[in-house]
């Protein structure tokens, strides 16, 4: 597959998008080698024989489900985004940070209500959801698949207890703040997880996280105990960490979503910005983060990030701090 070129998609979240392609014999196909070769394939129903995406012309997907190109254009777009992103705001090139290109499969299975990453094919799936649940294709999703990819890289946080929850949120963080680099009109950036999907069929969001609770599962503050519950919900306190070192608690409207962030003690906190703390996130996580990280360790390696970054007599360090202090993990 030869070549750069760029095709115009139409996805279903998020509008008209470019997306990289490359020539083939008789036309353009997914393999984007802007981007380490990154290719999308479709898996037609089944877990396993993939066909890469390839069309006459390099014009994909209408922004409906019956045309199957559409969920390819989705999953190479928040695919393209989430290389884009660790590019240009924190300098990592590619998962592997090694230039190389990962790969996509869309239409897993049947009626499959979900999507993940696997370190064994180096590789990212969805599903097409099932009845009134959209396909599991957007920004959110796919950035936050991508960055498990990222963590297996790095950290390598263990997915189970503590760390599993830090994992967990280290893709919810990332894809969030993936989200609102992306800008894309059509999904603006917002706290919230995979609020596309209609997972619940009553509009909801899967996560939130200006506050875990609101999901009726996830935890919103440290305790003891946090190890022991599923890491999609021990990933709260750390996810609440990341809102309320963002923006701040109390209420908030960003983007025209409603949030109001409580903290463990009452005591109000100063938020220090979207990308300061994405970037002491991801500083902390390729720096300082192991793979038994808890929850006490990731406050000290997001700390140690944040004074590499900004100093340790910085406000943005002390407003760092706080934002621990108020999910309950003090020093
Ligand atoms: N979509 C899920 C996730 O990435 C799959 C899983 O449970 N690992 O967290
Ligand atoms: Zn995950």
């Amino acid at each position: 597959y030869q070549g750069i070129e760029t095709g115009v998609g139409t996805s279903k979240y998020s509008g008209q998008v470019t997306i990289g392609t490359s020539a083939v014999a008789g036309g353009f196909a997914m393999t984007d080698n802007t981007r380490g070769g990154h290719s999308t394939y479709d898996l037609n129903g089944t877990s396993g024989t993939r066909t890469l995406f390839t069309n006459p012309t390099d014009t994909w997907g209408d922004g409906t489900v019956a045309n199957r190109q559409t969920a390819a254009v989705d999953a190479a777009y928040g695919a393209q985004l989430t290389w884009d992103y660790y590019k240009n705001v924190h300098g990592r090139n590619g998962i592997k940070d090694d230039g190389v290109g990962a790969y996509t499969r869309v239409h897993y299975g049947k009626n499959y209500v979900n999507a993940f990453w696997s370190d064994a094919c180096f590789c990212m799936t969805y599903g097409d959801g099932a009845g009134n649940v959209k396909p599991l294709t957007s920004i959110d999703v796919g950035a936050h698949e991508m960055t498990h990819g990222v963590t297996s890289a790095t950290a390598k946080l263990v997915y189970s207890g503590e760390s599993g929850g830090l994992n967990e949120a280290t893709s919810d963080i990332m894809a969030a703040a993936i989200e609102f680099w992306a800008d894309n009109p059509e999904d603006k950036g917002d706290y919230l997880v995979g609020e596309k999907i209609d997972i619940r069929g009553d509009g909801s969001p899967l996560r939130y996280m200006d506050k875990p609770s609101k999901d009726g599962r996830s935890r919103d503050y440290w305790s003891a105990d946090v190890g022991s519950v599923d890491v999609h919900y021990s990933s709260g306190p750390a996810n609440h960490w990341f809102y309320l070192a963002s923006e701040g608690s109390g209420a908030k409207t960003v983007n025209g979503v409603a949030y109001d962030s409580p903290t463990s003690d009452g005591l109000p906190v100063t938020g220090i910005g979207r990308d300061a703390a994405a970037k002491i996130w991801y500083r902390a996580l390729t720096t300082y983060m192991t793979s038994s990280t808890n929850y006490a360790a990731a406050r000290t390696a997001t700390l140690q990030a944040a004074a590499d970054l900004y100093g340790k007599n910085s406000t943005t360090y002390q407003n760092t701090a706080n934002a621990w202090a108020a999910i309950n993990v003090g020093p």
